[in-house]
């Protein structure tokens, strides 16, 4: 089968249902679906199947969302549709969660932060509940995988929604697979690490623990000014001093690495080396959540690094050499055919394959059609030339900075 091995000394397990690639966020909408299809081809492409166990995941249940999520919100999300939508909000019950109007919002904001205007982060859509459930439960299973001890890796591509809130969505993301995994992990490991390599902040798994010294959150992330309008970069927090709630036993299990635009693997590999070992000498953690958001990569259509696969799929390679239950997670990634190469490479390496990829993929046996076609999927090839488009604003004295001052 292509080279493709099992890796020997663990045990990896894919856990995905490809029910959530009937989602559709909006015809402009950035978050696309189709990156989950495409990584799906391109590692049953490459026979990685071979290389590890894979499970179709159920849909999670309410009761396993309520752990962390608000009762009313799990209720909503679970009947909304747009065609729901309009009778759900004029339930009392649902009334109180109608977040204030500000000057000059653009969209029309309903309960929970969701909307029905275009233009809206957190959209209500067709297959939405379906999607939410579908990626959630993913999570689980690969989680309960890691807590049954049938896989030392478990790996959930369509999951990593780290902006969601208990009883609020955000940028993208309705429900917090991460922390409900973090959450079922507690029960058996007494500490857990979750790093986060996202572009984005992963502010609601940081603030879902915020309070809890058993759990550490690490994100490395674009923090500042957004361009010349002085907006900042979604979501705006995350910065160098923020490491958790001040007077709380949790205070110092936060740690943030706030990185300016243009960053290059060089400087990436020295801040996520450097800093992550040094979390993990001092914590010493029991099992590690690898959020591995895709949006961190190169020409990405919303991030604003200049990182190759090959130093993302090294973070990925850097932390499973730490030997612990790991549990690889998706996120943000919006240059498909980038977020695909990403995922199906970082798959390869967690199975111990990373050498016997072919340069050239089976092409023949990866879909077409839509994908390789128009603006929005780029120039037609799979495997572009990288872009390096951002102006590199890293100053070395500054990223040298952080790693100082996150030493113990
Ligand atoms: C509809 C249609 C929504 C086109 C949103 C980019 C759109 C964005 C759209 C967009 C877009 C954001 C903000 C909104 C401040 C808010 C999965 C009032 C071309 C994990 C989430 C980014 C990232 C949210 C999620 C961000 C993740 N950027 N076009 N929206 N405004 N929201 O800036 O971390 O990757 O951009
Ligand atoms: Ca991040
Ligand atoms: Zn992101």
């Amino acid at each position: 089968s292509n080279g493709i091995t099992r890796p020997k000394g663990h045990t990896v397990s894919f856990h995905y249902n490809s029910g959530v690639e009937d989602m559709h966020f909006g015809k402009t909408h950035p978050m696309k679906p189709w990156r989950l299809t495409l990584t799906k081809h391109l590692v049953l492409g490459y026979g990685l199947q071979y290389a590890m166990d894979t499970y179709v995941a159920m849909p999670a249940s309410k009761d396993q969302v309520r752990a962390f999520h608000d009762p009313d919100y799990v209720d909503f999300l679970k009947e909304v549709s747009p065609q729901t939508f309009e009778t759900l909000c004029e339930n009392p019950r649902y009334q109180r969660f109608i977040p204030p109007k500000h000057e000059g919002d653009t969209v029309d904001l309903g309960p929970f932060n969701l909307s029905t205007s275009p233009g809206a982060d957190c959209p209500v859509f067709d297959g939405m509940s379906e999607y939410l459930f579908l990626y959630t439960g993913a999570t689980l299973a690969a989680t309960n995988q890691l807590l049954t001890g049938q896989s030392d890796i478990a790996i959930n591509w369509s999951g990593g929604l780290h902006h969601a809130h208990k009883s609020e969505a955000s940028g993208f993301c309705y429900i917090n697979d991460i922390v409900l995994a973090i959450l079922d992990l507690l029960h058996l490991y007494p500490r857990v690490l979750y790093i986060d390599i996202d572009v984005h902040h992963g502010d609601g798994v940081e603030e879902a623990f915020q309070r809890q010294p058993r759990v550490m959150t690490l994100s490395y992330h674009r923090y500042g000014p957004y361009d010349e309008t002085g907006h900042k970069f979604f979501p705006g927090t995350g910065d160098l001093a923020d490491t958790g709630l001040k007077g709380t036993i949790g205070e110092h299990f936060a740690l943030n690495v706030p990185i300016p635009s243009g960053i290059d693997d060089r400087q990436y590999k020295y801040l996520f080396e450097s800093i992550t070992s040094r979390a993990i000498d001092a914590y010493k953690p029991k099992a590690i959540v690898l959020q591995c958001g895709a949006d961190s990569l190169g020409g990405d259509r919303l991030g604003q690094f200049n990182i190759n696969i090959k130093q993302h799929g090294e973070c990925v390679s850097f932390v499973k050499k730490q030997g612990l239950p790991l549990l690889i997670l998706g996120g943000g990634g919006y240059t498909a055919r980038n977020v695909a190469r990403a995922w199906c490479h970082e798959t390869a390496l967690a199975t111990d394959n990373g050498a016997n990829l072919p340069d050239r993929i089976p092409l023949d046996l990866v879909p077409r059609p839509q994908a390789f076609t128009g603006r929005a999927h780029g120039d037609g090839m799979l495997f572009p030339k990288f872009q390096r488009d951002h102006k590199n604003d890293c100053v070395e004295a500054d990223l040298e900075y952080m790693v100082k001052r996150l030493e113990w």
